[in-house]
């Protein structure tokens, strides 16, 4: 069950009277439901999308259950390099802090597909140049992935996705060991309502076209990042997708080797650059806006 506030719990987090909230919430600004008795409840996505579209500071996150956003300390909060700080807490493996600053820029209402798509992506670049050169490289690396894991399921779980919302489906192929990119398309998608089903890397075309025929799935979207695949394995990849599920499947193609795809003429494979393009397609083939 997700967690619900009473006014005078949102009203203590925001610092502001009891009564404003109120009048916010009968005037529809924040959606309420009603107990059966007859006191109004705020769901914590919905208190969280308020936060997000309003101008008010969290005070006391603790109140939500947000206690991470406490270790963002308030002089970074107005601090102009808020990106290194995140690339710095990653490389030093400050997940609390890490965590906090994402989930902090994500209240403040930086889309989840703009963070993954500059900060972290930039980070996990620069982290990912240091394993040459760094014994501990590696670690650094492996550590850092999982931070930013993290930081996303928390944003994942915080999101509110209507149960029977068009579902897409996703991951990566099989031998391709990454785990981050396919998460982010999951975190994209859910944080603006649009229910992601990810099946992590390392997928199997038949796995994935199972999952796309079960949720009947309107897109799919794969993350190509190994750097051992090949044009030839992943024209067999599409191969079997379309003999298990039909040519009529919508598949988005993304990552760091997406352009194996090019020689692969079909006008339901659509490449993308970035979560912002996966979200914004995603949102076409939905309907959505
Ligand atoms: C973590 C990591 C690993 C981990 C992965 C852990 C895990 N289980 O996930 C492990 C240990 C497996 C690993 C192994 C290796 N790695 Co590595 N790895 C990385 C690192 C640091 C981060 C990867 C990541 O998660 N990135 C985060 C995502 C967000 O970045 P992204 O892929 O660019 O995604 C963005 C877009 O591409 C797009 N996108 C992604 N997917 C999709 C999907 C759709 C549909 C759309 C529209 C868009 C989209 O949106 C994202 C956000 O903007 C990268 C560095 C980097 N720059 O990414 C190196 C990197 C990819 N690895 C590299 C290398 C060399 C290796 C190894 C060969 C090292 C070795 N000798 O063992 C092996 C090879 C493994 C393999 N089979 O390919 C190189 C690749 C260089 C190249 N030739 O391309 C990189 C770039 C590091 C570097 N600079 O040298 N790695």
């Amino acid at each position: 069950m997700m967690r619900t506030l009473s006014p005078k719990e949102l009203a203590l987090a925001v610092d502001v009277s009891e009564s404003s909230l109120k009048r916010w919430a009968d005037s529809g600004r924040i959606r309420v439901t009603r107990t059966a008795g007859g006191h109004r409840r705020i769901s914590l996505p919905e208190a969280l999308r308020f936060l997000r579209e309003s101008e008010l500071e969290l005070v006391h996150p603790e109140v939500l259950g947000l206690r991470d956003l406490n270790v963002v300390p308030d002089e970074e909060r107005g601090a102009a390099d808020l990106d290194e700080r995140l690339l710095e807490y990653l490389q030093t493996g400050q997940t609390e802090a890490a965590r906090g600053m994402i989930l902090w820029r994500f209240l403040r209402g930086e889309s989840a597909a703009a963070l993954c798509d500059g900060p972290i992506r930039s980070a996990m670049d620069s982290v990912g140049r240091a394993w040459r050169s760094r014994p501990d490289g590696i670690f650094i690396e492996h550590r850092a992935t999982d931070i930013c894991l993290q930081a996303l399921d928390q944003l994942r779980l915080l999101s509110e996705v209507s149960p029977d919302a068009p579902t897409v489906v996703g991951g990566a192929p099989s031998q391709d060991p990454y785990i981050l990119p396919s998460v982010m398309a999951a975190t994209a998608l859910s944080t603006e309502g649009i229910r992601a089903v990810n099946l992590g890397p390392d997928t199997p075309a038949k796995t994935l076209a199972t999952a796309a025929a079960h949720y009947q799935a309107p897109l799919v979207w794969l993350s190509l990042t190994a750097t051992d695949l090949t044009r030839v394995a992943v024209e067999r990849y599409f191969g079997e997708l379309y003999d298990s599920a039909g040519r009529r499947l919508t598949v988005m193609v993304g990552g760091r080797s997406r352009h194996l795809v090019r020689q692969l003429k079909s006008e339901r494979i659509e490449v993308g650059d970035s979560m912002a393009e996966l979200l914004a397609f995603a949102r076409g083939r939905l309907g959505a806006g």
